[in-house]
C-alpha cells in the first residue's frame, strides 16, 4: 500500500486482507466530516444520512463538542472510579436535569448500557420486588436489537444474530412487538422487566400500533415490572423529541441512551432510572474502567448543550414531517412503505424490487450515503441539523435514484 496516499482500492484490499469480515460496508473510504456531509479519499463529498447509526445527531466534528473533547483530552482523560473527578457530578446534574431522572449509571457501550439494566432489574425483582433468586424473567420482543453480547443476542430472533453463539443466557421471554395481549399473557409474578424499543431501528423503522407503548405501560406498573425503554437509537431527538417514548406520552422505569450522546465524538452510554432500581448496585457489584470517564463526561455536556441549544430536536421534527410527507409523494410500484418520526425514516421496497442494497449503491454514486437493514428497508437517519435545502437534494437524488435504479 502507498505509505503516504494509499488510494482507495488498497485501503480497501488491506481491510479485507487483515479484518475481520464482520460488516460488509459499501465500498467507499472516507476521510473527512463536516455537519452533514463527509469526504472520501479521492474528494467526493456525500451528504450522510446514516449519523453513524443516529450517533453523530449534532453533525461530523461539531465544533464545540471538538473543543470540549480536545480541552479535557490534555486536562484528564481518564481516573478509573478509583477516585472521583470534576466532570462526572456536573454530567449527573446536566443529564438528569434535561431527561428528570434521578440517578444514573455511565458507562461506554449501548449493550453494556443494557447489560447494566439487565444486572439492575434483576437485583431489583430480588430485593425489592420479593422475587425467588435466580426466577427473575425479562420480556423483550422478536426483530428488536440491543447489541451484541452474548446474553444480548441470546434474546434475539434474528439467526444471524445469534447463530453459532450459543449457549445463552436463560431468563427471557420473547413476546411479538406491538401486541399488548401478548406482552400481559408473558407477565408472571416473577417478571422484573420489559425491554423494548419505541420505535424498532434494526428491525426498519417499525413504530407500533397507536397505544401500544401505553398499554405496555399501563401492565408494567399494574405488575410492578419496570419499563426498560431502549433510547439508544431512538433517543436525544432522533424522532423529534427528547425521547420517543413522549410520543406515547409516557415515562419509563428505565431509560437507555448511547450513541448521540456524545455526538459521536466518543463512546459513552447511560443508564437514566431512579434510587428503586438503581439504589440496589452496591460497591464493588458492577463497574467499568471508563465508565463514566471526565473525558466521556466532558463530551457528553457539550453534546447535550449543542443538542438543546441549538435547537436540533425542533428541527428534526419539522425537518422531518417535511421529508416524511414529500417522500410519501415519489412513491414508485417499487416501495411497499415509507415510515418514519422526526428524523428515523425508512423506505421498504416490494419483495421484487431487487432489494435494498442495490438503492444504497445507487444512492453512494449519487452523493448520498443511507443503508439498507436486512433485505428490502433503506434507512434515512441524516444529522439533526440538516437544514430544508439539504431535505431538498434528498428528495431530488431519491426522485432521480427511484427513477433511473
Ligand atoms: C452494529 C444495528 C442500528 C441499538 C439499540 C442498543 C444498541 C444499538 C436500539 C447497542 C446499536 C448499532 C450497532 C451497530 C449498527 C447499529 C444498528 F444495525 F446494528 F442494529 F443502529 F440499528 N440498542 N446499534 O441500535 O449499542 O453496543 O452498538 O453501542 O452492531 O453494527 P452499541
Amino acid at each position: 500500500m502507498n505509505a503516504i496516499h494509499p488510494t482507495a482500492e488498497q485501503m480497501i484490499e488491506v481491510e479485507s486482507r487483515l479484518g475481520a469480515h464482520n460488516y460488509h460496508p459499501l465500498d467507499v473510504v472516507l476521510t473527512r466530516g463536516e455537519g452533514v456531509y463527509v469526504w472520501d479519499v479521492d474528494g467526493k463529498r456525500y451528504l450522510d444520512c446514516l449519523s453513524a447509526y443516529s450517533a453523530v445527531n449534532q453533525g461530523h466534528c461539531h465544533p464545540k463538542i471538538h473543543a470540549a473533547l480536545v480541552e479535557q483530552a490534555a486536562r484528564l482523560p481518564l481516573t478509573s472510579r478509583a477516585f472521583r473527578n470534576d466532570q462526572l457530578p456536573k454530567f449527573y446534574e446536566e443529564i438528569c436535569a434535561l431527561t428528570n431522572s434521578h440517578k444514573v449509571l455511565p458507562m461506554n457501550s449501548g449493550a453494556e448500557a443494557v447489560e447494566t439494566a439487565i444486572k439492575a432489574v434483576r437485583k431489583w425483582g430480588y430485593e425489592v420486588k420479593g422475587v425467588a433468586e435466580d426466577q427473575a424473567e425479562i420480556i423483550v420482543c422478536a426483530d428488536g436489537f440491543h447489541g451484541r453480547t452474548i446474553t444480548i443476542v441470546g434474546f434475539s430472533t434474528d439467526p444471524a444474530a445469534r447463530t453459532g453463539f450459543g449457549p445463552f443466557t436463560p431468563g427471557f421471554k420473547v413476546v411479538p412487538y406491538g401486541d399488548a395481549d401478548a406482552l400481559e399473557k408473558a407477565i408472571t409474578a416473577n417478571t422484573v422487566g420489559f425491554l423494548v424499543e419505541p420505535i424498532q431501528g434494526e428491525a426498519g423503522v417499525i413504530i407500533p400500533p397507536e397505544g401500544y407503548l401505553k398499554r405496555a405501560r399501563e401492565l408494567c406498573t399494574l405488575h410492578n415490572v419496570t419499563l426498560i425503554l431502549d433510547e439508544i437509537q431512538t433517543g436525544l431527538g432522533r424522532t423529534g423529541t427528547l425521547f420517543a417514548e413522549q410520543h406515547a406520552g409516557i415515562e419509563a422505569d428505565v431509560t437507555l441512551i448511547g450513541k448521540a450522546l456524545t455526538g459521536g465524538f466518543y463512546p459513552m452510554s447511560a443508564v437514566l432510572s431512579n434510587t428503586e432500581v438503581l439504589g440496589v448496585l452496591k460497591p464493588g457489584q458492577h463497574g467499568s474502567t471508563f465508565g463514566g470517564n471526565p473525558l466521556a463526561c466532558a463530551v457528553a455536556r457539550a453534546a447535550l448543550k449543542a443538542l438543546i441549544d441549538e435547537g436540533m430536536i425542533e428541527n428534526a421534527a419539522e425537518q422531518g414531517d417535511y421529508f416524511l410527507n414529500e417522500l410519501e409523494k415519489l412513491r414508485t410500484n417499487q416501495i411497499k412503505d415509507v415510515r418514519g418520526r422526526g428524523l428515523m425514516i425508512a423506505v421498504e421496497f416490494h419483495e421484487d424490487a431487487g432489494g435494498a442494497r442495490r438503492f444504497s449503491e445507487a444512492f453512494q454514486k449519487a452523493g448520498l450515503l443511507c443503508k439498507e437493514t436486512h433485505q428490502n428497508t433503506l434507512r434515512f437517519a441524516p444529522p439533526l441539523m440538516i437544514n430544508r435545502d439539504q431535505i431538498d437534494w434528498i428528495l431530488e437524488t431519491t426522485e432521480q435514484v427511484l427513477r433511473t435504479a
